[in-house]
């Protein structure tokens, strides 16, 4: 009997052993940096430079959604909208200190942190969306926004602001010389000044934030932007003239500081990066038809003008020489690429 209890407690201790040794971790991989915090939760503070009405807007309204829903609940996210939390460079500063958790600036101020990024500040690069996202989804896009890791960002996707058009509030402008001696407003980017100096006009660098006040108060007399944000941002009330240039296709990049993102466990880094896939399509979907209805809008208080072919070229012929400028700046084999792939 004793011999026959010994045996099943023998029996029991083995079994016990057993399913204690298959259970599924619950604790931090052993691979995961130290200091990861338990998975609880992870708040995260995103700072955008565009109106609340605008696509960029709703493209985080929909990562929130989404981030919030895979992670259930443990990942939340804060948008503040309209410069609150400063504009396009402040933002990208400020994700490089670990201040704000993620930002999405136009390509053209990132520049100054990743030189790289003025290829896409060619002029007339792109001929069409369909362009655009063949490139930037590819190869040729994912070794640009690579690059930014040299700079702690991680870029995680492009997504739209849209093709630039001219305004002003003085001209019916057709060709490069009625641009002559125009005062206008540029994004913080060198190309961009070259290239309007190229034309003739006056640039002048200016954070986004400041632009409204400057067309009303007449510091400057033009600016260039899409349709989504000449009527977002209410630029159609203070400049009178609109001409189809679509001299340059502007994208975001929505970016984190990289070494927070490397510290995220892989469950984290999935929700983050699936979300932000998901909400790029939402997101360019809202700015192309964002594009076209508020250029039709406009059409009843602005004088849009379309431009021929030809008067097109002219501005193309103008600014074209701003290519070898570019090569110095973001590298020949980084030009190379984009001018193959785009066919330019
Ligand atoms: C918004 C800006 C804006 C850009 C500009 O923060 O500065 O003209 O088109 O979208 O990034």
């Amino acid at each position: 009997m004793k011999r026959k209890i010994a045996l099943f407690l023998v029996i029991a201790l083995c079994f016990s052993l057993f399913v204690g040794c298959s259970k599924p971790q619950t604790e931090a991989p052993k691979d995961a940096p130290k200091d990861t915090p338990k998975e609880e939760t992870l708040s995260i503070k995103v700072g955008h430079g565009a109106a609340d009405t605008t696509a960029m807007h709703q493209g985080w309204l929909k990562f929130k959604e989404l981030v919030e829903k895979k992670s259930d609940g443990k990942i939340t996210v804060d948008i503040f909208p309209n410069q609150q939390l400063g504009g396009d460079r402040e933002l990208v500063e400020a994700v490089q200190l670990g201040n704000v958790t993620m930002t999405s600036p136009s390509t053209a101020p990132l520049a100054a942190f990743d030189p790289s990024f003025f290829v896409l500040d060619i002029p007339f690069l792109f001929n069409n969306r369909e362009m655009v996202y063949s490139v930037l989804d590819g190869e040729v896009g994912q070794s640009l926004l690579d690059t930014l890791k040299e700079n702690n960002i991680k870029g995680f996707a492009f997504w739209e602001n849209g093709f630039r058009n001219y305004t002003n509030s003085k001209v019916a402008a057709r060709k490069p010389e009625d641009l002559a001696g125009i005062k206008i407003r540029t994004m913080e980017n060198e190309i961009h000044m070259a290239a309007w100096k190229l034309v003739g006009a006056n640039p002048t660098p200016m954070a986004f934030g400041e632009l409204y006040t400057a067309l009303q108060q007449k510091t400057v007399d033009a600016q260039e932007n899409p349709f989504e944000l000449i009527y977002a941002t209410k630029f159609n009330e203070v400049q009178k003239y609109i001409t189809k240039t679509q001299h340059i296709y502007s994208a975001y990049i929505p970016l984190m500081n990289n070494e927070f993102y490397n510290k995220l466990s892989p469950e984290y880094q999935k929700i983050i990066t699936d979300s932000i896939k998901e909400a790029t399509a939402e997101q360019r979907n809202i700015a192309a038809k964002n594009d076209k209805d508020f250029e039709e809008k406009m059409k009843a208080t602005n004088e849009i003008i379309t431009l021929t072919k030809e008067e097109l070229q002219a501005f193309r012929d103008k600014m074209s020489p701003v290519l070898d400028l570019v090569k110095t700046k973001a590298g020949e084999e980084m030009v190379d690429k984009f001018v193959k792939a785009t066919g330019y």
